[in-house]
């Protein structure tokens, strides 16, 4: 443990006879394999099943999906009886990939099949009432959801009794019972064989066309991987196991053929590297099909990812880039109204081991983002509420890795109206005179539950780093870890005793510039939004001190340079 500026550092082991033997068998820089055994990949075995995924290793059959077999008989059934089969999916990106995935792999098969997105205010989350009534008066006999479902008790009955099959493929946690539904595919529920769990809805909903196309005798539509890759790395499961293997697998192919929707995205955020990393699609593609369903109608994000026309396509993506600046805005806002409620004590962070806070004019689509960034500036859990005219409260919640949200609203659920999701994001709703109520309970989980050091913001540093290290060949080997995600971070590197060979600079306000020396050589180093170095930088100005840092590779004019970005210091 080291105390940094901001975090508690966790560092790295260090087991010189086994770094050195697995240099050796692989070739590897030596950070990369600290790295390796640090993360828990500590024989060669391991170390191989990690580094190279393949099929046969990484991918299971979907029929161990419980009640798959099931699902595809009756989609088939569909298609051949010209029965009319409508995709139930979500307005986030996950929910938007799962229906356009379904859709490009339905349509080629002559099947009659249409799709419904929520909208976020109009609809709320999920399958509901109004939309199997409306699609019994329409005449679907065969409801696919995509996305959501494991919770749509009450629909799941209508449907049964006005006739309509309804298969639920979802990857939430279902609660104690599930819905009463024709089949039920999620491989959190008992029962289910499937080996690997942490899939996105678009990962679920792509098993099951793995499986109806493999009873067909038929490859899979190429585009259904380009939506499983941005489904899964917008929804933030793990880059672990079988959702690493598919999203190397779609990032080699889009970084191969580049589609017309991913080109106006990447033209939007300015993307200017030859080829899109996870870590562009999390921060600067995904986000541009999010604002869609955050402020607008998602609908027509289906049409723009699996579209075929380009003026139309152009047309789209243009509203989608001119969406997402105003959600920027939005959140902003909230943010500063959040904060405000800090300052004024409103919300007492002194006192309160979780924030909770409401507003009239904080649009449900953007709360749950705002959320977030509160949990990485305060480190404890986060209910945002939007307040709606007739006096419900719309909740977002975002938690720590150690207090489950999930589990915790399940013992509050007599004050709930709906609640759903998983341990550290999760939405819920309630009457807004039961929100003091439930802060109350909620405070009394966490303070049994959590310590005060998980109140801490920690960094888990990977290996040590010297500046000689740091060369191209470093850099590549960084690349076999990738890619990275959840569960699978970029390597954080400890540099000791480097020292500042000039002042700081800071640049817009908020990021810190420097330049540092050690073993004869200097690198820059960038500190993103951590004006508050400065004055510590200043201060200390060739005293040797200790960073955190990522290695990254910087274009700037087609040139490709090595550089820092700088996470926190230890002085
Ligand atoms: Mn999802």
């Amino acid at each position: 443990m080291k105390f940094g500026v901001k975090y508690l550092w966790k560092l790295p082991t260090y087991n010189p006879a086994l770094i050195e033997k697995l240099v050796l068998r692989y070739n590897l820089s030596f950070p990369i394999v600290q790295t390796l055994l640090n993360r828990g990949y500590e024989t060669e075995e391991a170390c191989e099943q990690f580094l190279f995924t393949s099929l046969e290793k990484d991918v299971a059959h979907p029929a161990l999906l419980k009640d798959s077999l099931k699902a595809v008989e009756r989609i088939i059934q569909a298609i051949n009886n010209q029965e009319k089969i409508l995709i139930a999916g979500d307005y986030d990106v996950d929910g938007i990939t799962s229906s356009a995935l379904m859709m490009q792999c339905l349509l080629p098969l002559g099947a009659r099949v249409n799709f419904f997105l929520p909208n976020r205010v109009k609809d709320g989350y999920g399958l509901s009432i109004k939309t199997i009534e409306k699609a019994a008066t329409s005449k679907y006999t065969v409801i696919i959801t995509v996305d959501n479902g494991i919770t749509a008790f009450e629909p799941a009955r209508l449907a049964k009794k006005l006739g309509i099959d309804l298969i639920i493929t979802d990857h939430h946690r279902p609660h104690d019972e599930l819905p009463e539904a024709f089949a039920v595919i999620d491989p959190y529920q008992t029962g289910c064989a499937y080996p690997y769990k942490k899939f996105a809805g678009v990962g679920v909903g792509f098993k099951i066309m793995s499986l109806l196309y493999e009873r067909l005798g038929m490859p899979l539509p190429d585009k259904v991987y380009e939506l499983l890759l941005l489904g899964t790395v917008a929804d933030v499961v793990p880059l672990t196991g079988e959702n690493r293997y598919w999203v190397r697998h779609g990032l080699h192919k889009i970084n191969a053929t580049e589609s017309l929707a991913l080109r106006v995205l990447k033209e939007n955020a300015r993307v200017a590297k030859p080829s899109l990393s996870s870590t562009d699609i999390g921060f600067f593609i995904a986000p541009q099909i999010n604002a869609l369903g955050r402020l607008e109608d998602p609908r027509q994000g289906v049409a723009f990812l699996i579209g075929t026309i380009s003026d139309e396509t152009e047309r789209i993506g243009k509203v989608l880039g001119q969406l997402n600046e105003a959600r920027k805005g939005i959140e902003k806002k909230v943010l500063t109204d959040v904060e405000q409620q800090i300052t004024e004590k409103k919300v007492d962070i002194e006192t309160d081991t979780i924030i909770i806070a409401a507003s009239q004019h904080w649009p449900s689509g953007v709360i749950g983002l705002v959320a977030s960034r509160l949990v990485g500036r305060y480190c404890r859990p986060v209910i945002l509420f939007h307040i709606t005219s007739d006096g419900i409260a719309k909740g977002s919640c975002r938690s720590i890795p150690e207090f489950n949200m999930f589990n915790a609203l399940h013992e509050v659920r007599h004050l709930l109206l709906s609640f759903g999701g998983h341990s550290v994001a999760a939405g819920l709703s309630l009457k807004v005179e039961h929100i003091p109520a439930l802060k109350e309970h909620l405070l009394a989980l966490i303070n049994k539950q959590v310590k005060p050091e998980d109140l801490r913001h920690k960094l888990t540093l990977d290996a040590h780093l010297t500046l000689p290290e740091t060369n191209t060949k470093l850099l590549s080997d960084i690349n076999l870890l990738e890619p990275f995600g959840c569960e699978n971070p970029q390597p954080c590197f400890l540099l000791e005793r480097v020292s500042l060979v000039e002042k700081p600079v800071l640049l817009k306000e908020a990021h810190v510039k420097c330049t540092i020396f050690a073993d004869g050589i200097i690198k820059p180093v960038i500190f993103f939004n951590r004006p508050e170095l400065m004055g510590i930088f200043e201060n200390n100005i060739h005293k040797p001190c200790a960073m955190a840092v990522q290695v990254t590779e910087n274009y700037w004019r087609d040139k490709k340079n090595i550089e820092f970005t700088g996470l926190d210091v230890c002085i």
